[in-house]
């Protein structure tokens, strides 16, 4: 029976071995959340990941590595459809329709891609880079999705997702279902903890402001304690004019569930060490079964494989479907089987 509940959709890199905590908190976070009240589809993108230079024996650990790290998470392949994204054909053909559909200007307008190319070098970014949102429209409106869970940078890219299947329906006829972003508005962006002015990402110029979820874990603490704050010792929540003390306190609310207010009164009158040393706990408290949990699942590939064939299998029911409407409406001539 279909499902009558609304559709999410989301995905993540295995580009780097280890989900960060702003992966964690901006979006994984949401999808396990999301599993229990909508039909939810996650994937590994792989696709996306080899738009920068890549080592085919990595990408292929780091795929396994990163489905590993989200059943650790909870996703629970009972409750979701979790598959890689090139055991699905559907979305690289789809992509190509929407590349004939995106205009370039409007793709050139992405702030990733610019960012991106920017740390490639001038003249090195590949083709394959600057079309990425356009993969990224495909994989959603191929699961005609309703909501996507991500962070706050990929907003602009829902955007551009939104306008091409408007501009598709409108051209062709009703045919993909228009998504909109599903962002919290305390996990959108979570900062890098030595320069709280950037997002933490994995490509951030020092590691100390990177936390990694499969990094020791004492190692973790030892970033935490020494996050950047400022000269003031107030620990108040401002976003303001206290970055540093307003990430740490919103990651410490959404691990432990106590609101920031709260927070601000229980630390009322004590030192940023006394919150940095709280926190790291707290981290340390949520990494190390994470980081066991993981290795578990890495420790048997076979099941992990089969479970992601299974996904994908699950996945490619709803995307053929939705490939063939989109081919018919566009006069591709079918093929005579
Ligand atoms: N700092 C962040 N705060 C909140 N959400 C974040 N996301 C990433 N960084 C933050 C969200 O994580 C999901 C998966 O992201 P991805 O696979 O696209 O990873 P990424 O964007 O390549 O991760 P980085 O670290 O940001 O990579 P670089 O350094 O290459 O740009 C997405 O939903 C994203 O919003």
């Amino acid at each position: 029976m279909p499902s009558t509940r609304p559709r999410v959709l989301s995905g993540i890199q295995p580009t780097a071995g280890s989900f960060h905590l702003g992966n964690y908190l901006g979006a994984v976070r949401q999808w396990v959340a999301l599993q229990e009240s909508h039909d939810a589809f996650y994937m590994v993108v792989d696709l996306h990941a080899i738009t920068v230079p890549q080592d085919p024996a990595e990408l292929r650990a780091n795929t396994r590595l990163a489905a590993a790290q989200l059943l650790a998470a909870g996703l629970d392949p009972e409750r979701c459809t979790l598959f890689v994204q090139s055991h699905v054909p559907e979305h690289a053909q789809l992509a190509w329709i929407m590349n004939c559909l995106a205009g370039f200007g409007e793709a050139s307008r992405m702030t990733q891609f610019k960012d991106k190319s920017a740390k490639q070098g001038a003249g090195n970014a590949t083709v394959g880079l600057f079309t990425y949102p356009i993969l990224q429209v495909a994989d959603i409106l191929l699961y005609q999705a309703n909501e996507v869970p991500v962070g706050e940078d990929q907003r602009q890219h829902i955007e551009l997702t939104r306008d091409l299947a408007d501009r598709f329906n409108g051209r062709f006829g009703e045919t993909f279902t228009v998504p909109a972003p599903y962002i919290l508005k305390e996990t959108a962006k979570i900062y890098d903890l030595q320069d709280p002015s950037i997002k933490m990402s994995k490509s951030a110029s020092t590691p100390k402001g990177l936390i990694n979820l499969l990094d020791d874990p004492k190692t973790t603490a030892k970033k935490v304690k020494s996050a950047v704050t400022d000269t003031d010792t107030v620990i108040k929540y401002d976003t303001e004019n206290k970055p540093g003390v307003s990430n740490l306190l919103s990651i410490y609310s959404t691990l432990t569930g106590k609101t920031i207010a709260d927070l601000e009164a229980e630390y009322e009158g004590k030192m940023y060490g006394a919150l940095k040393t709280d926190l790291a706990e707290v981290m340390v408290e949520f990494v190390t079964p994470f980081r066991t949990r993981t290795q578990q699942y890495l420790d048997d590939p076979e099941t992990l494989d089969s479970l992601l064939a299974k996904g994908a299998e699950k996945a490619r029911a709803v995307a053929a479907e939705t490939l063939a409407a989109a081919y018919d409406r566009v006069g591709l001539l079918p093929a005579k089987h």
